[in-house]
């Protein structure tokens, strides 16, 4: 190794510690789902700089209703993926966007923005 794949190395691990640090310490809001008379399990979620709250607990088996508030215009929380749900959807600013879909299995879920920098995670239990 020379002194430039040295460094480059060495610059390399200082970003993932640094990048492990930031999303160890970021703090992890957790929120149960309340089910509706209808059956269906809803949480709301303010979407700025990130999800508050960004874990999301459900039961497995009943309908889900993320109901996402965007307050921001800051353009890396325009999209929402959900990609274990096939869910792909536009978040415009300071609206609410309902997003649906039926939890079939036990798990963790992920869901970002669209670049994958803001994160939260649906439990399914
Ligand atoms: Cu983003």
């Amino acid at each position: 190794m020379d002194t430039t794949q040295l460094l480059v190395t060495a610059i390399g691990l200082i970003i993932m510690v640094f990048v492990g640090w930031f999303f160890f310490l970021a703090p992890h809001q957790r929120a149960a789902a309340v089910s509706s008379a209808a059956g269906v399990q809803q949480v709301d979620i303010t979407v700025k700089g990130g999800y508050s709250p960004n874990v999301i607990e459900v039961k497995r088996g009943e309908p889900v209703r993320l109901n996402f508030y965007r307050d921001e215009e800051s353009s890396c929380s325009e999209e929402l993926l959900m990609p274990d749900f096939h869910i792909r959807r536009d978040l415009p600013a300071f609206q609410t966007t309902a997003v649906e879909f039926l939890p079939k299995e036990v798990g963790k879920f992920e869901f970002t923005c669209g670049m994958h920098m803001l994160r939260g995670s649906v439990v399914v239990r």
